[in-house]
């Protein structure tokens, strides 16, 4: 379909039967049951894609767990292959974590699986399918396998007068050779790990999309989020795209970030644009103090008009939704960290923390017609995995040869950024962080939770073609 016949049919402002909250109740979980199976997705009253989902949706319900409490999971799997659920920034063995590569089992074609975890640390989680893509974009993160996953803790969760819950997703994926480069991160960085000479042969297919959504509707046909002026209204922001990096806006008011990953930052601050790399989740107040109609939505004008949106509509406001692009300000992690002073703190092998230089490269049409990742020289499976050992402290160098920005996770643990673009900070704890091109970052984490740990790039064609590493303990 061409983009412009898609926008014909959103026509914002329409609405749909079935707003966003539908599929978004919380549920009671001393256990959980999560059915997966094929899902219509009604983007649009006129028009629908298939996928795979959760309990007949997607996104999935919103999980909300007790921190510490124990927790019974049950997966069936109502599909023909196996699939495996990952529980992304929990801190939980590797048997009930959601990956493979791990040890965990997967849940059979047509089978059940039960998971017993203690969920911990609190704060805004997901959880997805990890299964293995390669060339069939109809499964993996391509498909509607994601949703919220809420710890909750017994401290003060701050006034607010509505939660909302935002997925950022793109829809019906496919192969091209003329990927646009939406990686503009706004941030100036020194570009340390560029090549003397960068590799001029051509580029491998990627996978793109030209149909978005924000939760389950594209934008305007879906219901409004109603405030009312004066309101404070609590959002939880989540990348659930399988395949590249986001930035959105609300015109006109200004995202209070709390909370990068679900953990709290040293430093809140106002920001107008949020950038989100696949897996990352963002949580931020908004005091709405501006009345009118407003489009909270991607900051590119193609991909916002196709569908990466939703409409903030103030009480007793009736006019056409409104956009206007935020100022330039760039996304920049830094500015929520403490503030370090000497950033040879971060290349000085100090104390008792080891390093470990992580060098990333992409390889083109390695695996033709696709473009294939290494990690120090190796594609996945290395030969010896990388070992860590209990109680030790370890400083990641991310290394990033590409030229491209690539969403890191690590599996199981949270980390400390300590360096990004060239500035220091500390304080800043999470679970996937975007190293943009040709720039280096560098996390610290502690050596906590034993057993084999899966670390890869979150966008899934780069983690199947090789972008992926193993860590054991010893
Ligand atoms: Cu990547």
């Amino acid at each position: 379909m061409h983009r412009r016949d898609f926008l014909g049919l959103v026509g914002v402002g329409a609405l749909a039967a079935v707003g966003p909250d539908a599929a978004l109740g919380g549920l009671p979980t001393s256990n959980v049951t999560l059915t997966i199976s094929p899902v219509v997705v009604e983007l649009t009253p006129r028009l629908a894609i298939t996928t795979t989902g959760y309990n007949g949706t997607s996104p999935g319900p919103v999980l909300r767990m007790r921190e510490g409490v124990p927790q019974i999971v049950d997966v069936i799997n109502n599909t023909d292959v196996p699939e495996l659920v990952h529980w992304h920034g929990l801190r939980i063995p590797p048997e009930v974590d959601g990956a493979e590569e791990e040890g965990t089992p997967p849940v059979p074609p047509h089978g059940r699986r039960r998971y017993h975890f203690t969920p911990t640390p609190a704060g805004t989680r997901w959880y997805h399918t990890h299964t293995m893509a390669m060339n069939d974009l109809h499964r993996g993160s391509y498909t509607g396998q994601f949703g919220f996953l809420v710890i909750e803790s017994s401290g003060d969760p701050g006034h607010y007068d509505q939660e909302v819950f935002l997925a950022l997703r793109d829809w019906e994926p496919f192969l091209t050779d003329q990927m646009i480069d939406a990686d503009a991160l706004g941030q100036q960085w020194p570009q340390t790990e560029k090549p003397q000479t960068t590799d001029s042969r051509p580029n491998g297919l990627e996978v793109t999309a030209a149909l978005y959504s924000i939760n389950d509707k594209a934008l305007g046909a879906g219901e409004p989020i109603r405030v009312r002026e004066g309101q404070r209204v609590l959002f939880h922001l989540l990348n659930a795209s399988a395949i590249e990096n986001r930035t959105i806006a609300l015109p006109g008011h200004r995202f209070q970030v709390f909370a990068l990953d679900g953990n709290p930052v040293p430093s809140p601050q106002g920001v107008d644009q949020v950038l989100l790399g696949p897996g990352e989740r963002v949580d931020a107040y908004v005091d709405m103090n501006r009345p009118g109609v407003w489009i909270l939505g991607g900051v590119e004008n193609d991909v916002r008009s196709s569908g990466l949106g939703v409409v903030v509509e103030y009480a007793n406001q009736q006019r056409q939704p409104e956009w206007f692009p935020p100022s330039r300000s760039p996304w920049d992690y830094t500015i929520f960290g403490n503030q370090v002073r000497s950033p040879s703190r971060t290349s000085s092998g100090a104390d008792d923390v080891e390093t470990i230089d992580l060098v990333f490269e992409k390889v083109p049409r390695a695996y033709a017609p696709f473009n294939g990742f290494l990690v120090n020289g190796q594609p996945y499976p290395h030969e010896r995995e990388f070992v860590l050992h209990r109680g030790r402290k370890y400083r990641l160098v991310f290394r990033n040869r590409t030229d491209d920005a690539h969403p890191l996770h690590l599996h199981r643990h949270s980390f400390e950024l300590i360096e990004i673009y060239g500035k220091a900070t500390s304080g800043i704890i999470k679970d996937t962080v975007v190293v943009p091109n040709y720039g280096k970052a560098v996390v610290q984490f502690v050596a906590d939770q034993p057993g084999p740990t899966l670390f890869h790039c979150h966008i899934q064609q780069h983690m199947d073609y090789g972008f992926k590493a193993l860590f054991r303990y010893a």
